[in-house]
């Protein structure tokens, strides 16, 4: 199952006719660019290439007035004093005689790319449109805007193919508040924005881009709104937010489709949003959707107005898309006192909501809107000596290339396993090490053992080192022993390797010797009893009532706390070890897979105990980027487990920088 690319040239065709400041930006080299990107990349032969269709009327009217399109349909015959006097109703927006056809078109394509997904034809896909859509209202253009894109293909998936919830992502560093207004009152569609807001200063300065609009009626809930009230936010704290905000409400929510607003004016260099996020975030942000709804993730372009981090953005997103690796999430610092604020928030204006929020720090009614005016004042306050135009914050280097190894996953199994589909079995039998033969057999190898156990350990051993290499992606090992498995190569690693090692354990055992005290390893475990072992920065024993059979304590526990010290942590290796008591489902084993690939380049080695065969498909699939199947809607943790992970949170957030969900004071 591929990807998807939807891209035609005609869209390219209307621009700006007269002088203005406002929409000078929007031009049309900014498909151009990221067309071509992808292809000197290679990544657009790479994807399934699928034509673009009109809109109908159907379609349009599905989310615009009738009045609005018979309006917008007469400009193709406009003079240039008509289209400008036309445009002159709107905000921020301009008309071209092509601009019907393009925004017709610019739907299509997205329609295009939900049938593609929703038919099984390719698993995920972005459109490249023009002209954006997330501004436009039922009966008006806004922002460059003149359908909405995005709302009609979340209304078009409901129609046509009976999807029952849609999650819109809108990292546009715009507030798209036509999508808002459009599902407002709607709870299957869940609408998340993040944008730049200033306390309301920065376009389109609404009231109801605040945190505190929820959404009404039964929608109530179903908005999520992230103002960031200062510029420069850096890749923590978008990830901040994913972490904190949007990823455990989304596994809450559990949509079967979900669709990216996909804009990068949110990016570093771009003239509107002024923020220091670097083009690689993108490669982030798409992975950490893309075990939901199954693997269905349809990206749409909306903004960005830098051609040059524009197109890196593009090729980041598409690349993920395509499931090569993530790059490793470098120098992730602390998020900054503004974006704690505003992640506060979020959280609690959304605590009576959402299950996973529920122990949210609350700020009282009352203090939100008095914090809002505090704020505020202090803004005006600063306001003169804060404007530094530091050319710093606007340079960046190009991200590297990602290359992905020849070998995407190779196992080590026994002989009578058969190897998955598409991996590649290995034995590190050429030329082991002698010394390396006879530590292992020293200190690992019990009396009863025999040479298949040292076969296999020394084939762990080398996989280990081909994966710090780059040679091979990912690993599969089946071991008599877990425990012991993961002892052996956390030493190797400590020794041979040059790279911190993230273990995950899950499920009780015995894990002590590993916690280096100079944070070469860092070790989570998940289990259900209490620890013996000293929790340290480096050893962070996670107790879960049920261990990892709750479902939903698991899954906040790993969006909450592994993933963030995981990020901040910055493993060259993710170890990840299946206790053989664990309790764990294969759906959520998928998941933890899945969700942990974002870091270390993808270069993850699983070890699981030799009769867990069952197991081994499923994790083969997940290793192989296959999406992880949804878990369904979630419902509440155990108190016990929430209160687990709060007093975790709490005592590891001086450390852990990205564990952070409130400001300081
Ligand atoms: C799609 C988009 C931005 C409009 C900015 C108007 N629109 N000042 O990014
Ligand atoms: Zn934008």
């Amino acid at each position: 199952m591929g990807t998807a690319l939807i891209y035609d040239e005609e869209m390219t065709k209307y621009k700006l006719l007269w002088v203005d400041p406002a929409c000078k930006i929007e031009v049309p080299e900014r498909l151009t660019v990221s067309h071509e990107a992808l292809v000197e990349t290679g990544m657009a032969d790479r994807c399934i290439s699928i034509p673009v269709r009109e809109a109908t009327d159907a379609d349009i009217l599905l989310v615009h007035s009738e009045e609005y399109l018979e309006g917008v349909k007469t400009t193709p015959y406009m003079t240039l004093e008509e289209l400008q006097e036309f445009t002159q109703q709107y905000g921020d927006v301009y008309f071209h005689p092509n601009i019907y056809h393009c925004a017709k078109l610019a739907i299509g394509a997205s329609l295009q790319l939900v049938d593609s997904v929703m038919t099984g034809k390719v698993r995920n896909g972005m459109a490249l449109v023009r002209p954006p859509g997330h501004h436009s209202m039922r009966s008006a253009a806004s922002g460059f805007c003149v359908f909405n894109n995005v709302a009609i293909a979340a209304r078009y998936a409901k129609q046509q193919y009976g999807v029952q919830r849609v999650l819109i992502v809108d990292w546009d560093i715009h507030h798209g508040q036509g999508v808002q207004y459009c599902f407002e009152d709607d709870p299957s569609v869940l609408y998340f924005s993040w944008h730049r807001y200033e306390h309301q200063d920065f376009w389109p300065q609404l009231r109801e881009s605040d945190f505190d609009s929820v959404g009404k009626m039964k929608g109530a809930g179903f908005n999520v709104n992230v103002p960031w009230n200062k510029v420069k936010m850096h890749n923590s704290d978008y990830l901040s937010v994913f972490f904190h905000v949007l990823l455990p409400v989304a596994y809450e929510f559990s949509p079967d489709l979900v669709m990216v607003c996909a804009g990068f004016d949110s990016a570093i260099g771009d003239p509107e949003g002024e923020m220091c996020a670097t083009p690689d975030i993108f490669a982030h942000l798409t992975h950490l959707l893309m075990n939901l709804a199954g693997g269905k993730v349809c990206a749409v372009l909306e903004g960005g107005y830098n051609l040059t981090s524009l197109a890196q953005s593009v090729c980041q997103t598409v690349q993920t898309l395509l499931g090569d690796p993530a790059p490793r999430p470098a120098n992730l610092g602390s998020p900054c006192k503004s974006a704690l604020e505003s992640l506060q928030c979020v959280r609690s204006a959304h605590r009576q909501y959402w299950t996973c929020l529920k122990h949210a720090a609350d700020l009282p009614t009352s203090d939100i809107s008095t914090k809002r005016i505090k704020l505020k004042e202090e803004k005006e306050k600063m306001f003169k000596g804060e404007q530094d135009e530091s050319t710093e914050e606007k340079v960046w280097t190009q991200p590297p290339k990602r290359v992905t190894p020849p070998i995407r996953t190779a196992v080590v199994l026994p002989d009578g396993v058969t190897c998955p589909d598409q991996c590649k079995r290995f034995s590190s039998s050429a030329d082991p090490d002698p010394l390396v033969v006879n530590k292992l057999r020293e200190n690992y190898l019990k009396d009863g053992d025999d040479s298949n156990a040292l076969a296999t350990l020394s084939s762990l051993i080398g996989l280990a080192d081909k994966m710090e290499k780059n040679e091979i992606c990912s690993g599969l090992v089946l071991v008599r022993d877990v425990s012991m498995a993961m002892m052996c190569v956390v030493q190797h690693a400590a020794t041979a390797l040059s790279n911190r090692v993230l273990v995950v354990c899950v499920g009780d055992g015995k894990v002590q010797n590993y916690c280096s005290q100079d944070g070469k390893t860092l070790v989570v475990q998940f289990s259900s009893r209490k620890s013996e072992e000293e929790e340290s920065r480096y050893y962070i024993p996670v107790c879960l009532k049920k261990g990892c059979s709750d479902v939903p304590g698991f899954i906040h526990s790993i969006l909450g706390l592994l993933l963030p010290m995981g990020y901040e942590y910055d493993p060259g290796l993710v170890v990840l070890a299946q206790m053989p008591d664990s309790g764990i489902c294969d759906s959520v084993w998928q998941q933890l897979i899945g969700l942990l690939q974002g870091l270390a380049q993808g270069h993850i080695l699983v070890l699981m105990k030799e009769d867990g065969r069952a197991c081994v498909g499923p994790t083969a699939s997940s290793l192989l980027g296959n999406a992880a199947p949804s878990l369904g809607q979630l419902h509440a943790s155990l108190p016990e487990d929430v209160e687990a992970v709060e007093s975790l949170r709490h005592r590891l957030e001086g450390y852990w920088k990205l564990l952070q969900t409130t400001a300081a004071d």
